[in-house]
Order: C-alpha cells, then structure tokens, then sequence
C-alpha cells in the first residue's frame, strides 16, 4: 500500500516522455480528495489545497493540519502518541518534503509513517502514507528490567533460522536489535526489529521481529526478492517489439533465464510491473530461455535499448552508465494499464504499454528509451530544474541524444522522437521532431517562446527551440534566413555533452544555453573554428545569439 502511494507521487515529478496534463487538469483544486483503506477505513492519501499559504515552519504546518484531522486519521497527538520528523527535504520543483514518524511512548511503530509535501508558498498539499491504529499498549518501554537484552534478542533470530534452515547461516550483516511497537492481529507489542543478511545455505535477507518481553518471534518478512539471481551469463535469443530477433544478455540457471545484463558496469536490468503500479515490480523471468512471446517484446526491446544507449554513451563520451559510475540501469515494462507514457522515475526507467491507439508499449523506440536514460545523465550533471526555459533545454538534450543514439546504431537518423511507437494504427508520423518542430506545435525560434504554465512552463512546448539548433548544428540548412553549416552527428553530440556536463547548471536559461555551447566548442575546437562558427549560426537560426 505504501508502495503504491509512494509511485503515484513520483508520478506527478517524474521526467515524462510528454506532456500529458490538459490546461485545466493542471489547475490546482482547493478541494480535498481523501483516499481511504478500503479495508482498514483510515486515510492513505490526502491531496488538494490543503491549507493556506504560510510563512511558518513546514513541520508545524503539517501538525496543524494533521491536530484538524485526527478523528479522521483516528488518533490523539498528545500524551502517547507523536509524529516526529525524520526527514525533511526540498525538491527541485521547491516542494518541501517531510517524513514523520509515528511515535508511542517515545518508540516507533513500525511502518506507520507519513510523507508530507508542502509547495513554495507554504501550501501543504499532499499527505501520503497509513498510520498504524494502536488501541493500546500494556508494556512500558521505561520498565527496562521488564525486557531482553538486545543481544539475546540477536541470538533469537539466529537460533530461529538456524532452525528453520537445517543449518547455521553463514551471517554477512545483522542489524543491531532496536525497540520498536510491532501490531500483529491487532494486538500492539514492544518488540525488536532486526534485519539479519546471510549467504549459505542459500542467500537470505529476513527482517524480524521479537517479543521484546519473551524472546517469541512474533513476525519474519524475506526480502530476498530483491537479490540478484545466482547463476552463468548468457546470450538468450529474443523477439521485439517490430518482430525483429535480437540478442539479449541474461543469466541463466535452473529455474530459467532473468534480463540481468553483467556485462555492462553493475549490470542492467528489466522488470515486470505486471500492468501494476508497483515499482520496480519482479525482476523478469523465463523459464525456457526464448524471449519469443508477444508479453516478452517489450521487455526485450527495453533491454537491448538500455544496453545500446548505455554503449553510445561508454563508447563515443567515455561515460561509464548514466551518472559515470557504473550504476545499474533498471527499466521497467507493462507499468500499468493502457497507460501512455514513459518516464525516468529519478532512479530507474518506467514504460507504460501505450493504449494501442495513442502508443503502442514504449520500449519499443530506441530514441524514447534514450530520451528517458538521457534525463537521467541530466540528473547526474548539470540538473536542470524541470521547469521554464532550463526544463525544456533538459527535454531538447533528451530529444537530441535520442537522436544520436538511434543514429549511432543506425546510418539513417531520422531526427523524429517515437516513430516507432506513436500512433501504431498510423504510419509515418511520430511524437516530435528535431528537423521541424512546427509539425507538433512546438516553436522553432526563441521568439515564438511559449510563457504559459502548461507542462511546467511548455517543457515539451519550448524544447522545440533546442531541438531545431542541433538539428541545423549537425545538418545544416537555412532557417529564418540565417544559413548554418552542418557539423555531423559526432561533434554535435561532442559539443553539447560538453556543454551539458560541464557548463550548464540547474537555472540556465536558452540565452545561457547558447553561451555555453559556443564555449564548449571553443574548447574542443578553437575559437575561430568552423565548429564554432556553426554553433553560433544553428543558436542565431533560433533566435539566440
Ligand atoms: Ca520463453
Ligand atoms: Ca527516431
Ligand atoms: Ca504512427
Ligand atoms: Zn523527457
């Protein structure tokens, strides 16, 4: 449940594939929208404008809120029970973030946090996450005699696996025990909690949780899931998206082969969400080692791309993954259902399977999935705050290396975003393009400039005015009178990763785009280059000079 609450609110951040809010369903509503438990009856997600603007602290605006709300959330903040801060940050889009925690007699309940998010001018306007009902505790964490020692609560949890294995495990990391209030079946225990991490008999990660007055286990979740499958690398033969046969980089063992690629930095991985919202969703699995069902295809095609975008990016910039460290590269397909966007969710690639009118599943265009994996380059690097001028040079960098990716792997770039995956019914269109922006409504001069509040001030709107500069950059034409010559595809993209990864900062405007470009080429090529020349020309074209 908090998991999903927690995808949903990356949503409404998330680095998207295009603009998919109207105008209207961008204006902000000062009606509360509760979302309740089904089940338990609580609230698990409240939305709107929730209070007025205020200078005070953003803690006590969310107390104040909440002191308004406790008969709906069912509790009393005074005397047992608090919610104590542990967290408090501030986005890129201004939006502070803070995580309580819900306190009984000064000990955590386990799970029962919330995440609240107040915007700029001091609105709170979400609350996410389940507080846990406590009708009552019988112990009192202050009688310490009452309790184990956290030692022998350690050795609980080894004597109950040693049990439960046939074995003693072979222990890499056990988590000091810590006191915690545990619900089960409804009944409220001061319990420990522990998380022990072992590799023999067979890899394990246990989070447990002991009778803090007897030494009973009361509960012992496996996390195991999120481990990497044991087993051979392997080439797995698979089928994509457009019915083309490729290679794919697996492991494989005896219960089947997994989209683990170990052969690019820490690996890249592709996930099933199962048409869920659940993030990443299940490592994917085949039992017999063929990636051939029309299911698989989007999972092949979000795979190889990855890998091919990462290798452009190795192999022409010398970057080792999106942030130059080796990080894996996690996508996941199937996200949803119908559900007609991509995204790059700030730490992994997210693709819906398109509604079969709109989009067809959107892993399957090698230039969208080097859109989403480019974002998070941009994240790593110049963080360019997803609004405004500095919001659609991120979505133009992201189109153009889109672009160069495909053209890297393929002689005939065909400077269009999405061919592959828009409108499947409809041949020959796409969801952008670089060569004439104006085809998509998009503006392809910077005095046609979109100043509205649509898409964080026309992000996909105003990246068109990038898009046209690096496609005359590397192609050349006249445009608006002004005459460019084209450089090709390998120093456009030299000069603008320069430019984004060593002179653009999170506010740069297009003025300070153009600027910035003309000085990495300069580096590369000389001031009195033709390279420089070019870029000069391609941003005049666009109006920036
Ligand atoms: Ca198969
Ligand atoms: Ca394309
Ligand atoms: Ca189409
Ligand atoms: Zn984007």
């Amino acid at each position: 449940m908090e998991k999903k609450q927690w995808v949903n609110l990356g949503i409404a951040f998330a680095l998207t594939l295009f603009n998919f809010t109207s105008a209207t369903a961008a204006t902000t509503s000062s009606s509360e929208k509760i979302s309740l438990n089904s089940e338990t009856g609580a609230p698990v997600f409240i939305a709107g404008t929730l209070t007025v603007p205020s200078q005070a602290d953003p803690y006590e605006i969310v107390l104040s809120y909440l002191r308004e709300k406790e008969n709906l959330y069912s509790i009393k903040l005074e005397g047992a029970q608090t919610l104590d801060i542990i967290s408090e940050t501030t986005d890129e889009l201004g939006f502070t973030n803070i995580k309580l925690q819900h306190m009984y007699n000064g000990v955590p309940v386990f799970g029962s946090v919330l995440s609240a998010h107040i915007n700029q001018s001091g609105v709170l306007t979400a609350i996410s996450g389940e507080l846990t009902q406590i009708s009552k505790l019988d112990q009192d964490p202050a009688e310490e005699n009452a309790f184990l020692q956290p030692s022998s609560a350690a050795a609980a949890v080894t004597n109950d696996l040693t049990a439960k294995l046939k074995k003693a495990p072979d222990i890499i990391q056990q988590e000091s025990p810590s006191l915690v209030v545990f619900v089960g079946d409804g009944e409220a225990r001061l319990a420990y909690s522990s998380e022990v991490e072992y590799l023999e008999p067979e890899p394990g990660n246990v989070r447990y949780f002991i009778d803090a007055a007897n030494g009973a286990i009361l509960a012992s979740f496996n996390q195991i899931h999120q481990a990497d499958p044991v087993g051979k690398d392997a080439v797995s033969a698979g089928t994509g998206l457009l019915g083309d046969k490729k290679s794919i980089y697996t492991v494989q063992n005896a219960e089947g082969s997994f989209l683990l690629d170990r052969t690019r930095g820490k690996g890249i991985l592709t996930y099933d969400a199962a048409n869920m919202l659940e993030l990443p969703g299940k490592l994917w699995q085949d039992a017999d080692g063929l990636f051939n069902e029309a299911y698989d295809a989007a999972a092949v095609d979000a795979h190889v791309y990855a890998g091919q975008t990462f290798d452009y990016f190795k192999k022409i910039h010398g970057r080792t993954s999106y942030d130059g460290k080796g990080a894996r590269v996690i996508s996941t397909v199937h996200y949803g259902e119908k559900y007609n966007n991509a995204f790059w969710s700030g730490s992994q690639m997210v693709y819906g399977d398109g509604d079969g009118t709109t989009f067809s599943p959107l892993s399957g265009s090698l230039d969208v999935v080097a859109h989403e994996l480019t974002h998070a380059v941009t994240a790593t690097t110049a963080k360019l705050i997803y609004q405004g001028q500095s919001g659609a040079i991120n979505e133009s960098i992201s189109d153009v290396y889109g672009a160069l990716v495909e053209g890297y792997f393929d002689d005939h770039p065909d400077w269009l975003i999405g061919e592959d995956i828009y409108t499947p019914k409809q041949k020959g269109d796409a969801l952008r393009s670089l060569a004439d922006p104006t085809t998509k409504g998009q503006p392809d001069h910077y005095s046609k400039l979109y100043l509205g509040t649509e898409d964080y001030g026309g992000v996909h709107i105003n990246s068109g005015i990038g898009n046209k500069a690096a496609y005359l950059l590397a192609n050349g034409g006249t445009h608006y009178s002004v005459a460019v010559k084209g450089i090709g595809l390998d120093k456009t993209g030299k000069i603008l990763y320069r430019t984004l990864t060593q002179y653009l900062t999170p506010n740069t405007s297009y003025r300070q785009y153009q600027a910035a470009a003309v000085q990495a080429a300069t580096d590369l090529y000389g001031a009195s280059s033709e390279e420089v020349n070019s870029v000069k020309a391609a941003f005049s074209a666009v109006g920036l000079q």
